[in-house]
Protein backbone atom coordinates (compact mmCIF):
# COMPACT_ATOMS: atom_id res chain seq x y z
CA UNK A 1 0.00 0.00 0.00
CA UNK A 2 0.81 3.47 -0.78
CA UNK A 3 -0.71 7.07 -0.74
CA UNK A 4 0.96 10.25 -1.75
CA UNK A 5 -0.52 13.68 -1.20
CA UNK A 6 0.35 16.59 -2.60
CA UNK A 7 0.16 19.39 0.01
CA UNK A 8 1.60 22.23 -2.63
CA UNK A 9 3.76 23.51 -4.77
CA UNK A 10 6.46 26.06 -5.80
CA UNK A 11 6.87 25.94 -9.45
CA UNK A 12 8.51 22.53 -10.33
CA UNK A 13 8.95 21.76 -6.52
CA UNK A 14 6.67 19.92 -4.23
CA UNK A 15 5.50 19.21 -0.83
CA UNK A 16 4.42 15.99 -0.26
CA UNK A 17 3.22 13.40 2.60
CA UNK A 18 3.57 9.29 1.41
CA UNK A 19 1.71 6.87 3.98
CA UNK A 20 3.10 3.59 4.15
CA UNK A 21 2.61 0.58 5.47
CA UNK A 22 5.04 1.55 8.35
CA UNK A 23 4.07 4.93 8.76
CA UNK A 24 3.96 8.50 6.94
CA UNK A 25 7.16 10.60 4.86
CA UNK A 26 6.87 14.00 4.88
CA UNK A 27 8.61 14.97 1.64
CA UNK A 28 10.83 16.18 0.26
CA UNK A 29 12.61 13.64 2.31
CA UNK A 30 16.30 12.28 2.62
CA UNK A 31 16.56 8.83 3.20
CA UNK A 32 19.88 8.00 4.85
CA UNK A 33 21.35 4.78 3.71
CA UNK A 34 21.65 1.11 5.14
CA UNK A 35 23.29 -1.43 3.10
CA UNK A 36 23.46 -4.03 5.45
CA UNK A 37 20.40 -3.45 7.56
CA UNK A 38 22.65 -0.95 9.61
CA UNK A 39 22.86 3.20 8.82
CA UNK A 40 26.41 2.14 9.89
CA UNK A 41 28.05 3.49 13.06
CA UNK A 42 24.76 5.09 14.12
CA UNK A 43 22.14 3.67 16.64
CA UNK A 44 18.65 3.23 15.41
CA UNK A 45 17.44 5.48 18.26
CA UNK A 46 19.51 8.17 17.50
CA UNK A 47 18.30 7.92 13.67
CA UNK A 48 15.13 8.65 15.49
CA UNK A 49 16.21 11.59 17.46
CA UNK A 50 17.82 12.98 14.27
CA UNK A 51 13.86 12.43 12.67
CA UNK A 52 15.23 9.81 10.27
CA UNK A 53 11.57 8.94 8.32
CA UNK A 54 12.69 5.92 6.39
CA UNK A 55 16.24 4.45 5.74
CA UNK A 56 17.09 2.07 2.63
CA UNK A 57 18.41 -1.38 2.62
CA UNK A 58 20.18 -3.13 -0.11
CA UNK A 59 18.77 -6.96 -1.71
CA UNK A 60 21.97 -7.83 -3.10
CA UNK A 61 23.73 -7.34 0.15
CA UNK A 62 20.95 -8.87 2.28
CA UNK A 63 20.52 -12.05 0.18
CA UNK A 64 24.74 -12.44 0.74
CA UNK A 65 24.25 -12.00 4.48
CA UNK A 66 22.67 -13.38 6.44
CA UNK A 67 20.55 -14.99 3.13
CA UNK A 68 16.79 -15.13 3.18
CA UNK A 69 16.64 -18.58 5.84
CA UNK A 70 17.44 -15.55 8.64
CA UNK A 71 15.74 -12.79 6.94
CA UNK A 72 12.18 -14.89 6.87
CA UNK A 73 13.13 -16.21 10.29
CA UNK A 74 12.54 -12.50 11.74
CA UNK A 75 9.49 -11.58 9.83
CA UNK A 76 11.42 -8.85 7.43
CA UNK A 77 14.07 -6.82 8.08
CA UNK A 78 12.40 -4.26 10.22
CA UNK A 79 12.10 -6.61 12.99
CA UNK A 80 15.76 -7.41 12.11
CA UNK A 81 17.19 -4.25 12.36
CA UNK A 82 15.02 -3.05 15.00
CA UNK A 83 13.75 -0.05 12.53
CA UNK A 84 9.69 0.01 13.18
CA UNK A 85 9.62 3.47 10.44
CA UNK A 86 9.59 2.79 6.82
CA UNK A 87 12.18 1.15 4.43
CA UNK A 88 13.07 1.26 1.15
CA UNK A 89 14.81 -1.48 -0.21
CA UNK A 90 17.02 -1.49 -3.90
CA UNK A 91 16.58 -4.30 -6.22
CA UNK A 92 20.13 -5.24 -6.81
CA UNK A 93 20.07 -4.06 -10.33
CA UNK A 94 23.29 -1.35 -9.23
CA UNK A 95 24.74 -3.08 -6.78
CA UNK A 96 25.32 -5.84 -9.72
CA UNK A 97 26.31 -3.61 -11.63
CA UNK A 98 29.04 -2.15 -9.76
CA UNK A 99 30.67 -5.70 -9.68
CA UNK A 100 32.23 -4.72 -13.11
CA UNK A 101 33.86 -7.83 -14.96
CA UNK A 102 32.51 -10.34 -12.65
CA UNK A 103 28.77 -10.70 -13.79
CA UNK A 104 27.54 -11.41 -16.87
CA UNK A 105 24.20 -9.83 -18.09
CA UNK A 106 21.55 -11.68 -20.46
CA UNK A 107 18.01 -11.50 -21.06
CA UNK A 108 17.23 -13.53 -18.27
CA UNK A 109 19.07 -11.29 -15.83
CA UNK A 110 22.65 -11.18 -14.06
CA UNK A 111 24.68 -13.97 -13.40
CA UNK A 112 27.53 -13.93 -11.14
CA UNK A 113 29.92 -15.23 -8.47
CA UNK A 114 29.33 -14.43 -5.13
CA UNK A 115 31.90 -11.85 -3.42
CA UNK A 116 31.50 -13.36 -0.44
CA UNK A 117 32.05 -16.71 -0.68
CA UNK A 118 32.63 -17.45 -4.83
CA UNK A 119 28.80 -19.01 -5.09
CA UNK A 120 27.30 -18.83 -8.74
CA UNK A 121 24.13 -16.76 -8.05
CA UNK A 122 21.58 -15.67 -10.83
CA UNK A 123 19.88 -12.81 -9.83
CA UNK A 124 16.61 -12.12 -12.14
CA UNK A 125 13.35 -9.27 -11.96
CA UNK A 126 11.89 -12.84 -10.34
CA UNK A 127 14.05 -13.66 -7.51
CA UNK A 128 14.62 -9.51 -6.47
CA UNK A 129 10.84 -9.18 -6.07
CA UNK A 130 10.81 -12.47 -4.32
CA UNK A 131 13.75 -11.10 -1.57
CA UNK A 132 11.99 -8.38 -1.47
CA UNK A 133 9.29 -9.42 -0.32
CA UNK A 134 11.06 -11.55 2.36
CA UNK A 135 12.54 -8.55 3.50
CA UNK A 136 9.15 -6.89 3.38
CA UNK A 137 10.74 -3.38 2.81
CA UNK A 138 7.78 -0.78 2.36
CA UNK A 139 9.22 0.64 -1.15
CA UNK A 140 10.50 -2.10 -3.56
CA UNK A 141 12.41 -0.74 -6.53
CA UNK A 142 12.29 -2.41 -9.91
CA UNK A 143 15.11 -4.45 -10.92
CA UNK A 144 17.13 -2.53 -13.62
CA UNK A 145 20.26 -2.08 -15.28
CA UNK A 146 21.93 1.19 -14.62
CA UNK A 147 23.01 2.31 -18.05
CA UNK A 148 26.59 3.35 -16.91
CA UNK A 149 28.57 7.06 -18.39
CA UNK A 150 31.66 4.74 -19.44
CA UNK A 151 31.74 1.41 -21.12
CA UNK A 152 34.66 -0.48 -19.89
CA UNK A 153 37.25 1.28 -17.58
CA UNK A 154 37.46 4.73 -17.31
CA UNK A 155 39.59 6.32 -19.75
CA UNK A 156 40.22 3.29 -22.15
CA UNK A 157 36.99 2.62 -23.05
CA UNK A 158 34.11 5.19 -24.18
CA UNK A 159 31.41 7.29 -23.23
CA UNK A 160 28.20 5.19 -23.59
CA UNK A 161 26.18 5.60 -27.18
CA UNK A 162 23.04 6.64 -27.69
CA UNK A 163 22.28 2.89 -29.33
CA UNK A 164 24.09 1.45 -26.09
CA UNK A 165 21.86 3.23 -23.42
CA UNK A 166 18.95 2.68 -25.47
CA UNK A 167 19.25 -0.93 -25.66
CA UNK A 168 19.81 -0.79 -21.52
CA UNK A 169 16.48 1.26 -21.24
CA UNK A 170 14.69 -1.32 -23.12
CA UNK A 171 16.04 -4.33 -21.17
CA UNK A 172 15.34 -2.18 -17.94
CA UNK A 173 11.57 -1.73 -19.63
CA UNK A 174 11.19 -5.90 -20.28
CA UNK A 175 12.35 -6.12 -16.16
CA UNK A 176 9.94 -3.93 -15.20
CA UNK A 177 7.69 -5.41 -16.40
CA UNK A 178 8.76 -8.67 -15.34
CA UNK A 179 9.28 -7.04 -11.69
CA UNK A 180 5.56 -6.11 -12.06
CA UNK A 181 4.52 -9.09 -12.86
CA UNK A 182 6.13 -11.76 -9.96
CA UNK A 183 5.44 -8.55 -7.69
CA UNK A 184 1.73 -9.10 -8.43
CA UNK A 185 1.66 -13.21 -8.40
CA UNK A 186 3.52 -12.83 -4.84
CA UNK A 187 0.60 -10.63 -3.32
CA UNK A 188 3.51 -8.22 -2.50
CA UNK A 189 1.25 -5.56 0.44
CA UNK A 190 3.63 -2.83 -0.16
CA UNK A 191 4.54 -0.76 -2.95
CA UNK A 192 6.41 -1.57 -6.00
CA UNK A 193 8.46 1.93 -7.96
CA UNK A 194 9.80 1.86 -11.23
CA UNK A 195 13.30 3.34 -12.44
CA UNK A 196 13.71 5.77 -15.62
CA UNK A 197 16.81 5.21 -17.29
CA UNK A 198 18.41 5.94 -20.69
CA UNK A 199 21.68 7.64 -19.89
CA UNK A 200 22.52 11.04 -20.49
CA UNK A 201 19.88 11.29 -23.81
CA UNK A 202 16.83 13.11 -23.28
CA UNK A 203 14.54 11.12 -26.16
CA UNK A 204 15.96 7.99 -24.28
CA UNK A 205 14.83 9.39 -20.88
CA UNK A 206 11.47 10.27 -22.65
CA UNK A 207 10.57 7.18 -23.78
CA UNK A 208 11.73 5.22 -20.52
CA UNK A 209 9.25 7.49 -18.10
CA UNK A 210 6.53 7.27 -21.48
CA UNK A 211 6.44 3.73 -21.15
CA UNK A 212 6.67 3.10 -17.05
CA UNK A 213 4.03 5.48 -16.75
CA UNK A 214 1.64 2.64 -19.14
CA UNK A 215 2.53 0.00 -16.41
CA UNK A 216 1.06 2.93 -13.94
CA UNK A 217 3.21 1.63 -10.82
CA UNK A 218 2.66 3.61 -7.50
CA UNK A 219 6.13 5.56 -7.43
CA UNK A 220 9.28 6.39 -10.08
CA UNK A 221 13.09 6.72 -9.35
CA UNK A 222 15.47 8.14 -11.89
CA UNK A 223 18.40 6.01 -11.99
CA UNK A 224 21.21 5.99 -14.11
CA UNK A 225 22.49 9.49 -12.99
CA UNK A 226 25.71 9.91 -10.63
CA UNK A 227 27.11 7.10 -12.75
CA UNK A 228 30.35 8.47 -13.05
CA UNK A 229 29.25 11.61 -15.43
CA UNK A 230 30.04 15.10 -15.12
CA UNK A 231 27.95 17.34 -12.98
CA UNK A 232 26.62 19.25 -15.51
CA UNK A 233 25.33 16.08 -17.12
CA UNK A 234 23.78 14.90 -14.17
CA UNK A 235 22.18 18.51 -14.04
CA UNK A 236 21.03 18.50 -17.57
CA UNK A 237 19.09 14.98 -16.66
CA UNK A 238 18.18 16.37 -12.97
CA UNK A 239 16.41 19.52 -15.14
CA UNK A 240 15.30 17.39 -17.70
CA UNK A 241 13.19 14.55 -16.12
CA UNK A 242 11.61 14.91 -12.16
CA UNK A 243 9.11 16.80 -13.85
CA UNK A 244 7.70 14.91 -16.71
CA UNK A 245 6.48 12.38 -14.22
CA UNK A 246 3.11 11.97 -13.35
CA UNK A 247 2.02 14.72 -10.59
CA UNK A 248 0.44 13.08 -7.80
CA UNK A 249 2.95 10.34 -7.38
CA UNK A 250 6.52 10.38 -5.48
CA UNK A 251 9.21 10.82 -7.51
CA UNK A 252 12.23 9.50 -6.12
CA UNK A 253 16.10 10.40 -7.67
CA UNK A 254 18.79 7.86 -6.52
CA UNK A 255 22.13 8.11 -5.39
CA UNK A 256 21.94 11.70 -5.43
CA UNK A 257 24.46 14.05 -4.14
CA UNK A 258 25.65 16.78 -2.17
CA UNK A 259 23.24 18.99 -0.20
CA UNK A 260 23.05 21.67 -3.07
CA UNK A 261 22.23 18.41 -5.24
CA UNK A 262 19.29 17.97 -3.05
CA UNK A 263 18.38 21.59 -3.00
CA UNK A 264 18.73 22.05 -6.88
CA UNK A 265 16.84 18.38 -7.05
CA UNK A 266 13.63 19.74 -5.24
CA UNK A 267 13.61 22.63 -7.50
CA UNK A 268 13.76 20.31 -10.54
CA UNK A 269 10.52 18.26 -8.87
CA UNK A 270 12.21 15.51 -6.81
CA UNK A 271 10.22 14.16 -3.33
CA UNK A 272 13.29 11.74 -2.30
CA UNK A 273 16.75 11.29 -1.54
CA UNK A 274 19.25 8.87 -1.16
CA UNK A 275 23.11 9.05 -0.59
CA UNK A 276 26.11 7.57 0.90
CA UNK A 277 27.47 11.01 0.87
CA UNK A 278 26.94 11.82 4.56
CA UNK A 279 27.46 8.39 6.34
CA UNK A 280 30.74 7.79 3.88
CA UNK A 281 31.95 11.11 3.78
CA UNK A 282 31.67 11.48 8.03
CA UNK A 283 34.27 8.24 8.24
CA UNK A 284 36.58 10.61 6.02
CA UNK A 285 36.41 13.19 8.43
CA UNK A 286 34.42 15.36 6.07
CA UNK A 287 31.78 17.41 7.54
CA UNK A 288 28.79 19.33 6.09
CA UNK A 289 27.74 22.45 7.99
CA UNK A 290 25.38 25.13 6.84
CA UNK A 291 28.42 27.78 6.34
CA UNK A 292 30.25 24.79 3.88
CA UNK A 293 32.36 21.91 4.25
CA UNK A 294 34.61 21.25 7.20
CA UNK A 295 38.09 18.50 6.95
CA UNK A 296 37.98 17.96 10.71
CA UNK A 297 41.51 16.29 9.70
CA UNK A 298 42.97 19.44 9.10
CA UNK A 299 45.05 20.98 11.95
CA UNK A 300 43.69 24.04 12.49
CA UNK A 301 40.95 22.43 14.62
CA UNK A 302 43.44 20.94 17.22
CA UNK A 303 42.64 23.46 19.55
CA UNK A 304 39.07 24.86 18.40
CA UNK A 305 36.68 24.93 21.22
CA UNK A 306 33.53 24.87 18.87
CA UNK A 307 31.50 22.38 18.11
CA UNK A 308 31.27 21.43 14.18
CA UNK A 309 28.47 23.93 13.51
CA UNK A 310 27.41 26.17 15.80
CA UNK A 311 23.66 26.37 13.96
CA UNK A 312 23.63 22.76 14.11
CA UNK A 313 21.02 20.62 17.38
CA UNK A 314 22.04 17.24 16.85
CA UNK A 315 24.00 15.32 19.93
CA UNK A 316 27.64 15.68 18.66
CA UNK A 317 27.43 19.53 18.30
CA UNK A 318 24.55 20.53 21.05
CA UNK A 319 24.56 17.16 23.04
CA UNK A 320 21.31 16.06 24.41
CA UNK A 321 19.14 16.52 27.65
CA UNK A 322 17.74 12.85 29.19
CA UNK A 323 14.59 12.51 31.38
CA UNK A 324 16.33 13.30 34.14
CA UNK A 325 17.43 17.07 33.59
CA UNK A 326 20.90 15.98 32.57
CA UNK A 327 23.00 16.84 29.19
CA UNK A 328 25.76 14.88 27.48
CA UNK A 329 27.67 15.41 23.97
CA UNK A 330 28.22 18.71 22.33
CA UNK A 331 31.70 18.22 21.39
CA UNK A 332 34.76 20.74 20.09
CA UNK A 333 36.15 20.40 16.75
CA UNK A 334 39.33 20.13 18.90
CA UNK A 335 38.10 16.77 20.76
CA UNK A 336 36.59 15.45 17.20
CA UNK A 337 40.23 16.71 15.35
CA UNK A 338 41.77 14.02 19.13
CA UNK A 339 39.56 11.42 17.89
CA UNK A 340 40.16 11.40 14.35
CA UNK A 341 43.86 11.21 15.04
CA UNK A 342 43.82 8.58 17.24
CA UNK A 343 41.55 6.05 14.87
CA UNK A 344 39.06 5.92 17.78
CA UNK A 345 35.86 4.90 16.32
CA UNK A 346 33.54 7.45 18.28
CA UNK A 347 35.13 9.81 15.39
CA UNK A 348 33.07 8.23 12.49
CA UNK A 349 30.37 7.87 14.52
CA UNK A 350 29.72 11.38 15.75
CA UNK A 351 30.83 12.53 12.41
CA UNK A 352 28.16 10.09 11.10
CA UNK A 353 25.34 11.90 13.53
CA UNK A 354 26.14 15.10 12.57
CA UNK A 355 26.49 14.58 8.93
CA UNK A 356 22.77 12.22 8.55
CA UNK A 357 21.68 15.21 11.55
CA UNK A 358 22.81 17.97 8.30
CA UNK A 359 21.17 16.33 5.65
CA UNK A 360 17.73 16.01 7.26
CA UNK A 361 17.56 18.90 8.93
CA UNK A 362 18.11 20.56 5.68
CA UNK A 363 15.42 18.59 4.35
CA UNK A 364 13.01 19.77 7.30
CA UNK A 365 14.06 23.25 7.02
CA UNK A 366 13.36 22.97 2.37
CA UNK A 367 9.96 21.33 3.61
CA UNK A 368 8.85 24.11 6.10
CA UNK A 369 10.08 26.71 3.59
CA UNK A 370 7.38 25.27 0.60
CA UNK A 371 5.28 25.04 3.42
CA UNK A 372 5.52 29.29 3.92
CA UNK A 373 6.05 29.51 -0.06
CA UNK A 374 9.19 30.86 0.58
CA UNK A 375 11.52 27.76 -1.11
CA UNK A 376 13.25 30.21 -4.07
CA UNK A 377 14.14 32.72 -1.30
CA UNK A 378 15.64 29.84 0.79
CA UNK A 379 17.28 28.44 -1.79
CA UNK A 380 19.39 31.51 -2.62
CA UNK A 381 19.95 31.94 0.93
CA UNK A 382 20.94 28.49 1.48
CA UNK A 383 23.53 28.64 -1.36
CA UNK A 384 25.08 31.94 -0.13
CA UNK A 385 25.56 30.80 3.66
CA UNK A 386 27.16 27.31 1.73
CA UNK A 387 29.81 29.64 -0.38
CA UNK A 388 30.16 31.39 2.74
CA UNK A 389 32.86 29.21 4.17
CA UNK A 390 33.40 27.86 7.85
N1 LIG B 1 19.41 1.79 -10.25
C1 LIG B 1 19.23 1.19 -9.04
N2 LIG B 1 19.79 1.68 -7.92
C2 LIG B 1 20.54 2.78 -8.01
C3 LIG B 1 20.77 3.44 -9.23
C4 LIG B 1 20.18 2.94 -10.43
O1 LIG B 1 20.30 3.45 -11.53
C5 LIG B 1 21.60 4.54 -8.94
C6 LIG B 1 22.15 5.52 -9.88
N3 LIG B 1 22.69 6.65 -9.25
C7 LIG B 1 21.85 4.50 -7.56
N4 LIG B 1 21.21 3.44 -7.02
N5 LIG B 1 18.49 0.09 -8.96
ZN1 LIG C 1 25.83 18.71 14.40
Amino acid sequence: MLNFELLGTEGHARRGRLTLNHGVVETPIFMPVGTYGTVKGVMPRDLEAMGAQIILGNTFHLWMRPGLDVMAQFGGLHRFETWERPILTDSGGFQVWSLGDMRKISEEGVRFASPVNGDKLFLTPEVSMQIQTVLNSDIVMQFDECTPYWQGAKGVGHITTEKEARESMELSLRWAGRSQAEFARLANPNALFGIVQGGMFESLREASLAALVDLDLPGYAIGGVSVGEPKDEMLRIMGHTPHRLPAHKPRYLMGVGTPEDLVDGVACGVDMFDCVMPTRNARNGHLFTRYGDLKIRNARHKTDERPIDETCACHACAGSTDASGKTTGGFSRAYLHHLDRCGEMLGPMLASIHNLHYYLNLMREVRAALDEGRFEAFRAQFKADRARGV
